[in-house]
């Protein structure tokens, strides 16, 4: 079983105007396609690699063998950030709210909605060049925010600074906003909340919280 690109759970222009369709298109079919295609020929005759799941691999990149690590790396982290990417979005106006238990922690946590999404913002902004910016619950049972270079993922142990389960992620590779907000990263960000599927974010945090 070869590692597939999961449909989008909208249709391509179901996002704008915070993210317009071409952008869209060319994210999902092309960029998250790559990664999907180049981890599957990293790991083309070790069937075991693709049996043992994506989280696990990632989770423990030292366990898998050095010539196809960085590949790995790369294209399974773009694999599994994108397939998260997809569906912690929803159209405007769709996205629900936190559910109490999440918002609860992000006060607790975050010091609120307002200073999380700054904070999440400020991490990516600061992001040098490609990465992502994350809420992740940590090992001591709280949320932090956090920022990955490239495809780098908080799962990955003993790779990033900050390890947990996200449960939000956003992509602020040039490749996610450029056509639309050109050098901006700051407006795609601040536009991005307009289409977060707020729903799904608590129930990735419900998961989270069971490990
Ligand atoms: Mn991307």
């Amino acid at each position: 079983m070869a590692f597939q690109l999961p449909n989008l759970p909208y249709a391509t222009d179901a996002l704008e105007p915070s993210i317009d369709k071409m952008t869209m298109e060319i994210h999902h079919g092309r960029h998250h396609k790559a990664y999907v295609d180049n981890l599957n020929k990293a790991l083309e005759g070790k069937p075991d690699w693709e049996k043992k799941g994506l989280d696990a691999i990632l989770a423990d990149l030292n366990a898998v063998p050095q010539d196809v690590r960085m590949a790995v790396r790369n294209n399974g982290g773009g694999h599994w950030n994108h397939s998260l990417f997809w569906q912690i979005m929803a159209p405007k106006g769709n996205g629900g709210h936190a559910s109490s238990e999440l918002a609860r922690a992000i006060d607790a946590d975050l010091g609120g909605m307002d200073k999380m999404k700054a904070a999440v913002n400020d991490a990516g902004v600061k992001r040098f060049g490609s990465g992502w910016s994350w809420i992740v619950l940590g090992n001591d049972g709280k949320l932090h925010v956090t920022s990955t270079p490239n495809q780098d993922n908080p799962l990955m142990k003993g790779v990033v600074e900050v390890t947990g389960h996200p449960i939000l992620g956003v992509d602020v590779w040039e490749h996610a906003y450029y056509l639309k907000y050109q050098n901006k990263r700051a407006d795609y960000l601040a536009a991005w909340w307009d289409v977060v599927n707020w729903g799904k974010v608590s129930e990735l945090y419900a998961q989270a919280k069971k490990h």
